[in-house]
């Protein structure tokens, strides 16, 4: 059995992320020295650049640097402006993997955030495992690579991100924070700027294992009473601040693409019901409950219709849910067509403490333990472990065979 650490918070950094999205999108750029920055006019333009890909770096050429700069070092590489809303459609697309794996997300920028996973390990492996695996959706599904600081703090984990780029991963263990620290240059402190960095040159600190060695009264007193008392806990590795999340999850929703149209009902709705157990487990694991049931159904030829029912009160549970989905379902459909999609959300979400227990429950007492102990079956063996054959049309056991894995539709 691994020990698992007090906190795992990861920091996620895409790599050249700009210049990366251009190579993505124009094969012919791979290889290719890539800068992205405003008005490349011919070498005189007055712009900045926003990044360059690491093939462009190699001649010295990085963000904030003036363009004409970057043409006098490199005239033959491919000059892009930048097209900001397809980097925040990617960021987005990024983010979505994020939340498969946690809802403690604190963004900091475009393509940087931190991620808080302690809760999470208990699902997806510890907090390396988890990295690895955003990773390798963020290359699957993005076509693009990030590099991941994992640690105990946001400070060490922002540093860790930075050690190995492109494509790193880099894992500081709890306990193992000054090793990491000591010997690397006091730039890396946060919060120390030129003005800082001067007096530490003067108190003969080049290291962030120098600093750790001064007193406290002695970094206070050359710093002040914020400051040092900030880069004092820094050096030593200590830093407590939490993942402060941007904002909290107010849908949470699956839907399956059938491979073929499925014309058998019985087959749209055993899928519906997987998917109902899934929205249902994954809301009662983040302990948050929904008011409003969205059906969405698309048919062959791509129709499709959402129809939704809001109820008196928040529900997590598939005896609660699937009766009004299959409702919703049977309403809306037009049985001649074959259906292509089959989804199911949960909106008007609302945290639920695991001692409100009525939301577990459901009036009839039993309900809230059957979901548990599916719950816990689940995550043991997967999902589809266990089916719950009375919910079934016609009493059917078996779960659809043809079920492909759905996807969560997070977001807004
Ligand atoms: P960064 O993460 O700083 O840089 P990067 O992703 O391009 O490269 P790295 O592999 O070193 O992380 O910034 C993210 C994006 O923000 C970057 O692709 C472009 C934009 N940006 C600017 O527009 N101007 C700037 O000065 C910086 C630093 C970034
Ligand atoms: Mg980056």
């Amino acid at each position: 059995m691994v020990t698992l650490g007090k906190r795992a918070i990861l920091h996620v950094d895409m790599d050249a992320f700009y210049a990366a999205v251009e190579e993505r999108e124009n094969p012919a750029l791979r290889g290719k020295p890539v800068v992205v920055g405003s008005e490349p006019k011919e070498g005189r333009g007055r712009g900045v650049v926003a990044t360059a890909n690491y093939a462009a770096r190699r001649y010295g050429i990085g963000s904030a640097m003036p363009i004409s700069e970057a043409w006098r070092r490199c005239p033959s590489a491919v000059y892009i402006r930048p097209r900001m809303r397809l980097y925040a459609e990617v960021s987005r697309g990024v983010r979505d993997i994020f939340e498969r794996f946690t809802d403690l997300i604190e963004p900091i920028s475009i393509d940087e955030a931190f991620l808080d996973v302690t809760a999470s390990r208990r699902l997806y492996g510890d907090g390396p495992e988890i990295a690895k695996r955003i990773k390798s959706a963020i290359r699957s599904e993005e076509r693009l690579t990030a590099s991941i600081g994992c640690a105990a703090s946001k400070f060490i984990a922002k540093i860790a991100s930075d050690l190995d780029k492109p494509d790193g991963l880099v894992v500081v263990e709890e306990g193992r924070e000054a090793e990491f620290l000591d010997p690397l240059p006091i730039g890396r402190l946060w919060g120390a700027g030129p003005k800082a960095l001067e007096r530490f040159r003067r108190l003969r600190c080049a290291t962030i294992g120098d600093a750790a060695s001064l007193e406290r009264d002695v970094l206070v007193r050359t710093f002040g009473e914020s400051m040092g008392d900030r880069f004092h806990r820094l050096s030593r590795g200590l830093d407590e601040r939490p993942v402060v999340p941007d904002h909290v999850r107010k849908s949470l929703g699956k839907e399956s693409t059938f491979g073929e149209d499925v014309a058998d009902r019985k087959v749209v709705e055993r899928t519906l019901l997987d998917l109902t157990e899934k929205v249902a487990a994954s809301l009662r694991r983040k302990h948050m409950a929904g008011v409003t049931i969205t059906l969405k159904l698309r048919w062959e030829g791509f129709e499709t219709v959402t129809r939704r029912r809001t109820l008196k009160e928040p529900v997590n549970t598939t005896e609660r849910i699937w009766p009004v989905a299959r409702e919703l379902l049977r309403a809306a459909d037009r049985p001649r067509l074959k259906v292509r999609l089959v989804g199911v959300t949960l909106s008007g979400l609302d945290r639920v403490e695991s001692g409100q227990s009525d939301l577990f429950r459901e009036g009839s007492n039993v309900d809230g333990r059957v979901a548990e102990a599916v719950d816990t079956l689940a995550e043991r063996f997967g999902s589809g472990t266990v089916t719950r054959a009375a919910l079934l049309p016609d009493g059917e056991k078996d779960a659809p065979d043809d079920d492909p894995e759905p996807h969560e539709s997070g977001g807004n």
